[in-house]
């Protein structure tokens, strides 16, 4: 899988306006309800990531979940990352798709 360049990224990112890119991988900030809204949703999300074998860096706060998304092995943004974030998107935003 090949390191995807800023402008490729930029492109790709006017479809999914929840996310930015900086430091090498794309960023995204979703609120909800309550903790149990969040925490289920991620529940959702990490058995998206098991079936793509792609793992978002991630940190909860209460209602807050917060992802970066990058592809280690080539220290930048991928069709993976991409892959994931709408997958993310889906299950966060599903009236969106
Ligand atoms: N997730 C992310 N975000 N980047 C990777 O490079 C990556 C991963 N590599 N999940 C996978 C697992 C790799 O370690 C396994 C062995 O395929």
């Amino acid at each position: 899988m090949s390191k995807l360049s800023e402008n490729d990224i930029e492109k790709k990112l006017l479809h999914l306006p929840d996310w930015e890119y900086y430091d090498d991988a794309i960023h995204a900030e979703f609120e909800f309800e309550n903790f149990k809204d969040c925490f289920s949703a991620m529940s959702r999300i990490a058995f998206e990531c098991e079936a793509l074998n792609h793992h978002p860096n991630w940190t909860n706060v209460y209602n807050v979940l917060t992802i970066s998304l990058s592809t280690h092995d080539v220290d930048g943004v991928t069709e993976k990352d991409f892959k994931l974030a709408k997958a993310i998107e889906y299950i966060v935003e599903p009236e969106d798709e």
